[in-house]
């Protein structure tokens, strides 16, 4: 009884959300931001979103796939790194693994001897982008699915392969699709990988919410429709992670279709999403899809560059850098040294950041970046303008977190403030920067 109460009591000890602190390796993966997720498979050749696992091997039969491409083109939209589907519900691998035959292995491509993992991580490697791996849980295809003990085997077989022969993996993606009532042991799953991968941010949904290092937004929209903290109660104890937000290039499709063009997002609907994932402190995820060919279509290349240079536009001019002197405190929010950071007094539960410019600055959006690696603390704040002597709220708002975008109609202010309203202990404001949207 005794022994019961203390360990019952251990369990409950720094269970305060403010005091729950990301590990490195997830702050490290919040300051990627951006990645992309690639989708190509059999479903590609027979215009589906979900295979049912009984396409024959040999309708893959890409007769230009550029890995290359698909990279290049990610990384101009602005991603950071690259997750490659390895494997999705129809049960068909994209690397030539030991495990199945329903693989690359049985399909005419480079008559059975590619390896579009390999080939897929050697060009992020080449472009100085991260790699990652999805490996759906739900096999559609796959006789083994139907014993859950052989199928764990299997798909920890699978694993194995993808987290010995690849490299470092900046992300694993754990998906419940389709998974309803099936039992899988992700405890030994988790464990596993984590041998040969102990840094990969392990991305899960509610269906596996022990497991993930991140977790799912809730939607395929591409919005965080909520304030974001980072700290969630996973079941009675609490736990540092952050949400993804996964949302396809073409609306609704995560593969490519045949004369699919008028669902492709306007470089505005992408502009959008990224204010409302990356701007509300979420990791973006955007749905990349090779055509038939194995090539991204060029309206899609082009799109990716026209979003990449919309946000690098917007991003051109941070009118707070004509601040006038600051003290060397306030300056380390100025800085964009992502290792600096203004310290609000020790203790404090509310402050001002004070900035003031010596010609009147016209801005319209504001970018405000907490350091995380102490935890999330800022609860409340307001950001306001001197505008003709007088002090004008333009934003105020709840979580900063990773990054906050506010936006606002355009001011013109000698003077700005950032006015921490409420947090937890004093806060810790890496950047504040203000933009006039082109
Ligand atoms: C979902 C899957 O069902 C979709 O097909 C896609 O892979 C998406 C990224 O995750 O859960």
């Amino acid at each position: 009884m005794v022994l019961s109460l203390i360990a019952g009591a251990s369990l409950c000890q720094g269970q305060n959300f403010s005091e729950v602190k990301p590990s490195p390796q997830t702050s490290e993966w919040q300051d990627l931001e951006f990645g992309v997720i690639i989708h190509f498979g059999t479903n590609t050749f027979l215009d589906r979103e979900w295979g049912d696992g009984t396409a024959d091997p040999k309708v893959f039969n890409p007769t230009q796939a550029d890995p290359e491409q698909w990279v290049k083109a990610a990384k101009a939209a602005g991603a950071k790194y690259v997750v490659m589907v390895a494997k999705h519900h129809d049960g068909f691998a994209l690397w030539p693994t030991g495990q199945t035959d329903y693989s690359i292995k049985n399909s005419p491509w480079k008559g059975g001897k590619g390896d579009l993992i390999r080939e897929t991580s050697d060009a992020a490697k080449k472009y100085g982008l991260g790699f990652g791996v999805y490996l759906s849980p739900w096999d559609r295809h796959d006789p083994r699915y139907s014993d859950a003990a052989a199928y764990d085997k299997y798909y920890l077989a699978l694993l194995d392969e993808l987290s010995s022969n690849y490299g470092n993996l900046t992300e694993f993606w754990l998906d419940g699709a389709g998974s309803g009532g099936h039992v899988y042991d992700f405890k030994k799953i988790i464990e596993e990988l984590r041998v040969s991968q102990p840094n990969v941010q392990v991305f899960a949904d509610t269906a596996l919410f022990e497991y993930g290092d991140i977790r799912w937004v809730g939607n395929e929209a591409g919005t965080i429709p909520f304030q974001n903290w980072n700290v969630i109660d996973r079941h009675g104890y609490l736990r540092w992670r952050p949400v993804e937000v996964d949302t396809p290039l073409h609306k609704l499709h995560w593969f490519w279709h045949p004369n699919d063009e008028a669902t492709l997002k306007s470089v505005d609907e992408l502009v959008k999403t990224y204010e409302e994932s990356v701007g509300r402190g979420g990791q973006l995820m955007l749905g990349l899809a090779p055509d038939s060919r194995g090539l991204l279509p060029d309206a899609d290349v082009r799109r990716l560059a026209e979003f990449g240079d919309a946000v690098r536009k917007m991003h051109a001019n941070d009118l707070a850098k004509q601040h006038l002197t600051l003290d060397a405190n306030a300056k380390n929010a100025f800085d964009d040294d992502p290792d600096t950071f203004w310290s609000a007094p020790a203790g404090s539960h509310a402050s001002t950041l004070e900035v003031a410019f010596a010609k009147p600055v016209t801005f319209d959006r504001a970018e405000t970046m907490e350091w995380l690696n102490d935890g999330q603390h800022v609860q409340e704040y307001a950001i306001d303008a001197m505008e003709g002597g007088t002090w004008k709220t333009v934003a105020r708002s709840y979580a900063i977190g990773h990054k906050k975008v506010d936006s606002f109609p355009a001011v013109t202010a000698t003077k700005v403030r950032l006015r921490i309203i409420a947090s937890s202990s004093e806060a810790h404001i890496r950047e504040l920067r203000l933009y006039r949207t082109p």
